[in-house]
């Protein structure tokens, strides 16, 4: 059987087509789902420390330190900020991640997320 499912040429155009030869792949191509992203935004509070909102950003979200103190500040200053953009699943979890840590140490720091 030439041309098994998942073998080489899977996806593609027909080869050998003229019709399908040479010209733009994308106007041919089916539109494949892309699942909606969600931001993950961090509010500004009068008490939580700066630096456990830093560890926050690096442990949960993954930033480097300089990145995470650039977001935190950027907080501190207009009051809120993205700390990053997931699939739904996983901005939630980031979410309750950043409550249940924030909870533990007896600091307001809140969380949200938002259709990007
Ligand atoms: N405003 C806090 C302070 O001065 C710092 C802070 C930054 C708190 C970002 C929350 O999401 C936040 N200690």
């Amino acid at each position: 059987m030439a041309n098994e499912p998942g073998g080489p040429g899977e996806g593609g155009p027909p080869e050998g087509d003229p019709q399908h030869e040479g010209g733009v792949a994308t106007a041919t191509r089916k539109k494949v789902a892309r699942p909606s992203r969600y931001k993950v935004i961090l509010y500004n509070d009068d008490y939580t420390p700066m630096e456990f909102v830093v560890a926050i950003l690096e442990q949960i979200f993954g930033k480097g330190p300089s990145e995470a103190t650039a977001i935190m500040l950027a907080i501190h200053k207009t009051g809120l900020g993205v700390a990053g953009v997931f699939v739904l699943e996983v901005a939630e979890t980031k979410l309750v991640q950043v409550h249940a840590a924030a909870e533990q140490r007896g600091y307001p720091l809140r969380a949200g997320v938002e259709k990007e």
